[in-house]
């Protein structure tokens, strides 16, 4: 790669790292963008009080460029809360009963990415490579190629990609389809969402699917390819070998006076299926009346997206079926239960995992789930823990050798627990080694160079092939 690396993602992660709660994804492209001498662009996660911004706030840390931008409440209730996550995120998680589409939403979502592209454009250089992420960004490229920007450009989707009968669902769905194909390479996590993709292409769009993955559709030409995304395998397991004997690892052992940990870390959101985790726990404490006093389930589960009523319904729900499950099974000395919803640093949870007899991990549908993975490569080598992982989790496509349950089936997960629970080490440590020696070939530096070099192979559009519209003036939002 000749240029520089130019990230743009809805949130941008913090300028100071070293507070420990940049996410690992946050970590693996901030190493990128150090390397190619960067630019980080997207929304600073505050909302203007006045009118909207009319140009980024740039700030430079450690070779890093970091350009920000504030959102009016207005564009913030429409674009993030409305649009990205009341309407794509529960379509692609394949929730059409949450799924909420109104035009004005929709309307303002292409508004802020056009806006966005905007602002972008005057801190591009020709030679700049542009990595655009997830679902709040689709119309990102599209916007781009308007303003005659001829740079290369990917998009990576972090989230599933529904298959088209979900799909076809969103009533914008040709033209979300269209600006798609404004990118050069199109990139999923898994086999299963891009064969979604090319479904959509060849039976909705009448478009080709060639043999070496380029797509032809609305008169564009893209590569669509899985680049299944990784963890920083190595440091997670140094970190989680270092604090596995941390005084918080310690104590949080202590006070579990020998009892088997099994652990749950999410988002508080629907599509980890936490709901069914309880109910499948509840389901174990039933059928295997011996494990009863000698486990205990920690589900840390932070809330996300708190604006949103559905996320609101579903933190009521889980309190009162922790509450349920706790007062139907709990003894004077043992909770069965302990339901944390907070955040906590990278090193902590490291110890906690690794303090875990069982990582579960089991939602209804997700892009990849790096928790299942954090687990994994938490493990202590001569004693590890089991993973519990969803089949429809994209982890599952590679870590096969993990206890796959389908999250809706109760029984089958609680089943899973005691199969895991009384699983001889001998078969706990093969079926580790072959989980992890996948998660060292596909790490976080494997994914991102994968993905960086094959939009840099992209050919440079010189004119892009379609017309330039009209600039927006902001005042038209
Ligand atoms: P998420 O839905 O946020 O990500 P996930 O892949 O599990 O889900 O990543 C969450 C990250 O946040 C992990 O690194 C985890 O350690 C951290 N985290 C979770 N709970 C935490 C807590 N209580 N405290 C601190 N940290 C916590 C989206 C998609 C996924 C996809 C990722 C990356 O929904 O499917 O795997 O992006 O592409």
């Amino acid at each position: 790669m000749t240029g520089r690396l130019i990230v743009v993602s809805n949130r941008v992660a913090p300028v100071d790292e070293s507070k420990g709660t940049a996410g690992g994804l946050a970590i693996g492209m901030l190493a990128a963008l150090r390397a190619a001498g960067g630019l980080w662009f997207g929304w600073s996660g505050r909302i203007s009080t006045g009118a909207a911004a009319t140009s980024p706030s740039v700030v430079e840390h450690a070779g890093i460029t970091y350009a920000t931008m504030d959102l009016t409440p207005q564009d913030c209730a429409g674009y993030y809360n409305g649009h990205a996550n009341r309407t794509l995120w529960p379509l692609f998680h394949y929730r059409l009963h949450l799924t909420d589409y109104n035009r004005k939403d929709c309307a303002t979502y292409l508004n802020v990415n056009r806006w966005f592209a905007e602002k972008l454009a005057p801190l591009l250089r020709p030679t700049d490579l542009v990595w655009v992420n997830d679902y709040h960004l689709i119309p990102l490229g599209e916007a781009m190629r308007a303003r005659r920007l001829g740079n290369r450009i990917g998009f990576f989707l972090h989230t599933p990609f529904p298959s088209p009968p979900v799909l076809t669902a969103l009533p914008n769905h040709a033209q979300m389809m269209r600006q798609l194909m404004a990118y050069d390479v199109i990139g999923f996590q898994t086999a299963v969402d891009l064969r979604a993709f090319r479904d959509y292409m060849r039976f909705e769009a009448d478009g080709t699917i060639h043999t070496d993955g380029r797509v032809t559709a609305y008169g564009r030409t893209a590569l669509a390819a899985a680049f299944p995304i990784g963890i920083d395998t190595e440091d997670f397991a140094a970190l989680a070998a270092e604090t596995g004997d941390s005084p918080k690892t310690q104590r949080l052992r202590t006070s579990l006076l020998h009892r088997d940990l099994i652990i749950g870390v999410d988002r508080l959101d629907y599509s980890k299926g936490l709901v069914e985790r309880f109910c499948a726990y509840e389901r174990f404490l039933e059928l295997f009346q011996k494990r009863r006093s000698h486990v205990v389930l920690m589900q840390i589960a932070p809330s996300s997206r708190a604006e949103v009523p559905e996320y609101q319904e579903i933190r009521r729900t889980l309190e009162r079926m922790a509450g349920h499950i706790n007062g139907r099974f709990a003894e004077p000395e043992w909770v069965p239960i302990r339901y944390l919803n907070r955040s906590f640093t990278r090193r902590v949870l490291a110890g906690y995992y690794r303090t875990a007899r069982i990582g579960l991990v089991t939602p209804l549908r997700d892009g990849m789930n790096l928790v299942a993975k954090e687990y994994v490569a938490a493990q202590n080598p001569e004693d590890p823990g089991m993973l519990v992982l969803s089949q429809f989790a994209g982890a599952a496509q590679e870590l096969d050798s993990a206890l796959i349950v389908n999250p809706f089936d109760t029984e089958g997960v609680a089943e899973a627990i005691e199969q895991a629970l009384s699983m001889p080490l001998e078969e706990r440590k093969e079926r580790w080694e072959a989980m992890m020696d996948q998660l060292r070939r596909q790490d976080i530096t494997a994914w991102r160079e994968s993905f960086i070099a094959t939009v840099a192979a992209a050919p440079y559009r010189a004119e892009p092939s379609w017309p330039k519209k009209k600039p927006l003036a902001r005042s038209a939002f």
